[in-house]
C-alpha cells in the first residue's frame, strides 16, 4: 500500500472570524492536520485551493434576485463539456469566497506546507462548480474541459505515484471532503475521510447526510488517532 493525504481548501474564507463563507471551528482542526502531514507514512501530500473568477456561477451576487440567497438558492447549472450542454444540476449559492488571488483564497499560515507536493487549484471555470478536487460537479474526466477548472489532473498524479490510499481532511467535510474522498472511491483507491480533521457548513444534518452517502459508497470514516492512520509508517 501507498498512502497520499489531500487537505482539502483550508482557506481564509472558509475560516472564522473573517472568512466570507466561515465554516465552524475551521481553524481549530490545522494542528490535527500538521500532525498529519507530519505523518512519515504518508508518500504524498496536496493541498487543494478553491480557486474562483469573480464571475463564477456559485455566487449568489451573480445572479438576479429573488433567486439569489446565499446558502438557500439554487440556479440551473449546465454542463460544460461539448456535446452535454443539455445535462443540467441545481447549483446551491455560496457568498462570493475564495476569489483567485485575494487574501481569501489564500491557505490558512496555520497550515504547515512545508512537505506538501503539489497545491491543486479548482473551480476556475466561471460556468460550473467544483467540490471534488478530481472533477466537476458533472464528474467531468475530460482532460480538455477539466484543464479549464483544475490545474492538475489528481487520478493521472496519483496513479502515476502508484498510490492505492487516500485520505481526505479539510473543509468542508459535507462539500469539498465529501465530493473528494467519493471521487477517490470511484476512481478506485482505498478513501478515508478523518472524521476530526474536518469541519462541516451544516454540523448536524449535514454531517449525518454526508456520512451515509460516503459509508454507501465504501468510504471509511476513521479517527486521526485510530488504528489506519497509527499503521501508516509500518506498512509504507
Ligand atoms: C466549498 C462551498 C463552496 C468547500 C467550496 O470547500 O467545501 N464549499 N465552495
Ligand atoms: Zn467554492
Amino acid at each position: 500500500m501507498k498512502a497520499a493525504l489531500i487537505v482539502v481548501d483550508m482557506q481564509e474564507d472558509f475560516c472564522p472570524p473573517n472568512g466570507s463563507l466561515a465554516v465552524q471551528g475551521a481553524r481549530d482542526i490545522a494542528p490535527t492536520i500538521n500532525k498529519l502531514l507530519a505523518n512519515p507514512g504518508f508518500a504524498i501530500r496536496i493541498v487543494s485551493q478553491d480557486y474562483h473568477p469573480e464571475t463564477h456561477i456559485s455566487f449568489a451576487s451573480n445572479h438576479p434576485p429573488p433567486n439569489n440567497r446565499p446558502f438557500e438558492s439554487y440556479v440551473q447549472m449546465n454542463n460544460p463539456a461539448l456535446g452535454k450542454h443539455d445535462e443540467v444540476k441545481p447549483q446551491r449559492l455560496w457568498p462570493v469566497h475564495c476569489v483567485a488571488g485575494t487574501k481569501g483564497a489564500a491557505i490558512i499560515p496555520e497550515i504547515d506546507t512545508s512537505r506538501v507536493d503539489l497545491t491543486v487549484k479548482k473551480g476556475m471555470n466561471p460556468r460550473v462548480e467544483m467540490y471534488s478536487v478530481f472533477s466537476d460537479a458533472f464528474g467531468n474526466r475530460d482532460p480538455v474541459v477539466n484543464a479549464q477548472s483544475v490545474s492538475a489532473d489528481l487520478k493521472e498524479f496519483l496513479t502515476g505515484q502508484k498510490i492505492t490510499d487516500v485520505f481526505s481532511v479539510g473543509l468542508a467535510g459535507d462539500f469539498c471532503v465529501k465530493y473528494t474522498a467519493l471521487d477517490a472511491a470511484l476512481e478506485g483507491f482505498r478513501s478515508y475521510l478523518v472524521e476530526d480533521a474536518t469541519r462541516c457548513v451544516s454540523p448536524d444534518e449535514g454531517w449525518a447526510d454526508a456520512r451515509k452517502e460516503l459509508e454507501a459508497a465504501g468510504v471509511s470514516i476513521i479517527r486521526s488517532d485510530g488504528p489506519e492512520i497509527g499503521g501508516l509508517s509500518k506498512k509504507n
